[in-house]
């Protein structure tokens, strides 16, 4: 599990504002966290998510002072492009990317949490039908719902997952769950933070890819 902790999260501070240059080095070790699915299957989403992180850095490299936060960003971007936001910019780079966040969240909550069929305990479908529910299929018209459904019957067993996870190292199943629960804190306070502020600032949009 060296990966996923070596690149915690940040602890949000106080008033909760979640700072873009902690947020987006953080997020750039997701990709090779996503690689431990499988490199070759799981390309696309991972094209997908460096495509959102590129989009994000650059407006914020842009301005650095001005960009300081993610709620930031959604307010000088909703200033600056009136109508056409929030579906423009690195405002709706961040839409779609909390997604991709909460499916990892929810994923990883769920592998934590022991959940699993009890008939086929070493697969991860379970895990990832409970993950793509609460973030992604409602934003999935048939063809990616069906996609999604060839992608998870490619996952890895969760022994070899796991394994992958701990790169390097021969750590107990159990151990590496505990590093994952380690994990999850600042990450979810973080994914649940954005969906707060997206909500607060009614930037989401309902539409179907
Ligand atoms: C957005 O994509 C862009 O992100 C955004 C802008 O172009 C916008 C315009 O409408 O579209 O079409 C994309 C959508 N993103 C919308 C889909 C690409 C994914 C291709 C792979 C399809 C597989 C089916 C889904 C499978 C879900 C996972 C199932 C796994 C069993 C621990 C696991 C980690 C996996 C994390 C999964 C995250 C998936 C994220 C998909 C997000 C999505 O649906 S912009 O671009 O603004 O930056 O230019």
């Amino acid at each position: 599990m060296a990966l996923l902790m070596d690149h915690q999260f940040r602890l949000l501070p106080a008033d909760k504002q979640v700072e873009t240059r902690p947020f987006l080095e953080a997020c750039s070790y997701l990709p090779f966290f996503i690689d431990c699915l499988g490199p070759t299957l799981f390309a696309p989403i991972k094209a997908e998510i460096t495509g959102n992180l590129t989009k994000i850095k650059a407006v914020y490299e842009s301005n650095p002072g001005k960009y300081k936060t993610l709620q930031q960003i959604l307010e000088a971007e909703k200033e600056q492009h009136g109508s056409q936001w929030p579906r423009v910019g690195a405002t709706l780079a961040l839409m779609w990317l909390k997604r991709g966040l909460r499916f990892i969240q929810v994923f990883l909550q769920s592998v934590a949490d022991g959940e699993r069929d009890e008939a086929n305990p070493n697969l991860l479908r379970v895990n990832f039908s409970k993950a793509y529910d609460a973030s992604l299929r409602k934003y999935h018209g048939w063809l990616m719902q069906n996609l999604h459904k060839a992608i998870m019957y490619a996952a890895p067993y969760k022994t070899d997952f796991l394994k992958s996870l701990s790169k390097g190292r021969e750590v107990k199943d159990e151990e590496c769950l505990e590093k994952i629960r380690k994990f999850l804190n600042n990450f979810s306070a973080t994914v649940d933070t954005i969906y707060e502020v997206f909500s607060k600032m009614n930037a989401d949009l309902e539409y179907k890819v």
